[in-house]
């Protein structure tokens, strides 16, 4: 416990460290007992965390649940997401189990992060998964047609989690034309947002997706129907159905049939597969910040005649001026004010 000196009162007063969250006591500081072992969270589903650690053995997967008290840096936050390392205190079992079982004690703090605004709580940070170097942004040329707008969000989201970002365009065979797609979605890289495009049936553009996520982690994120489970099937196969198979004979009863899960790749390393998403409310991002996001306003933004601008309505704005002259492009200038109308301060 940290203690507070010098206070007025002349005794020491405790600060208080603990916070709940759902149940669970949740603090900055404690002592990890020394069976506790290291592992890497590669499913979560409500308090079931499925996570996998290194033995001698080789690779070993903990069943494990998050109760009681949880040691963590991360503050409002989600307590455990794919891809946190976190400390496991394994329950003593018979040698022969085939998954042992443990209880999560402390989580790491987060070097990356890809976070948005929990649903119905304003001031609750949802981190969709942590630890991972390439975002890679589905979206497909037809049925469905993607919304540059989701991409944005997903583009600003990087930046603040530190990851980065590019774009998987699937579904090519289906497109007649790709000089529409080429110049539709330009403007990305414009902002050093690499496109792949693929076809996850016909496997046109898939060995540039296997050098882009060779050794490395990638979340694949995108709306339902893009094709994410072909084209995870098409990288990983077999696998990917077992690693399926494990979560939800281990993490019976709950809703299985969509969550965030991490999976090697056979040529070396992983990708953290997520359910199709529509919606993504902003986090950690304000009114007053938000433009710096958009860096095909970098050049205009901080010429604008009142400072700060949010480039909606002031007179002599550098941001409304380089949109009616066509230097910034109309549809990410609407993107940058859809976001900006859902934020509150
Ligand atoms: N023509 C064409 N169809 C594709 C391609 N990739 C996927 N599809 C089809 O698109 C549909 C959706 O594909 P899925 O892989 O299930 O999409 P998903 O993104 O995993 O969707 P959810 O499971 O709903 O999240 C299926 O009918 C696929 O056969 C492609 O490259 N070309
Ligand atoms: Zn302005």
């Amino acid at each position: 416990m940290k203690f507070l000196k010098d206070n007025p009162l002349g005794k020491q007063i405790p600060i208080r460290q603990s916070r709940a969250y759902k149940g669970k006591l949740v603090t900055d500081e404690g002592t990890i007992p020394e069976n506790s072992i290291t592992g890497t969270a590669v499913s979560v589903i409500g308090n079931t965390v499925l996570a996998e650690t290194q033995t001698e053995k080789g690779k070993e997967f903990i069943e494990c649940t998050v109760s009681g008290r949880v040691i963590s840096p991360h503050k409002n936050s989600t307590l455990v997401a794919v891809g946190d390392v976190i400390i496991i205190l394994p329950e003593e079992s018979p040698d022969e189990v085939e998954i042992r079982k443990g209880r999560v004690i402390a989580v790491e703090q987060r070097r990356t992060k890809i976070s948005r605004r929990a649903v119905g709580k304003s001031t609750s940070e949802h981190v969709i998964a942590s630890n991972f170097e390439i975002l890679l942004i589905l979206a497909s040329t037809f049925q469905p047609s993607y919304n540059k707008r989701f991409i944005d969000r997903l583009i600003i989201a990087c930046e603040i989690g530190g990851v980065k970002p590019v774009i998987g365009l699937n579904k090519t065979d289906l497109a007649k034309d790709m000089t529409f797609f080429d110049e539709d979605l330009y403007i990305y890289s414009n902002i050093q947002v690499p496109i792949y495009y693929f076809s996850a049936t016909e496997g046109t553009g898939i060995d540039e997706i296997i050098e882009l996520t060779k050794d490395r982690t990638t979340l694949f994120f995108g709306p339902s129907g893009v094709g994410k489970s072909t084209l995870v099937n098409r990288l990983i196969g077999d696998y990917a159905q077992r690693i399926k198979e494990i979560s939800e004979r281990t993490q019976k009863g709950q809703h299985t049939t969509s969550f965030v899960k991490m999976l090697d790749l056979p040529y070396g390393g992983r990708i953290i597969d997520s359910p199709g998403v529509r919606e993504f409310a902003m986090w950690d991002v304000d009114k007053l910040n938000l433009a710096m996001h958009y860096h095909d306003f970098d050049e205009y933004y901080l010429n604008c005649k009142y400072l700060p601008c949010t480039h909606t309505h002031e007179p002599g704005c550098a941001v409304l001026k380089a949109l009616e002259e066509g230097k910034i492009d109309a549809e990410r200038y609407e993107s940058y004010v859809n976001i900006l109308e859902t934020l509150e301060s």
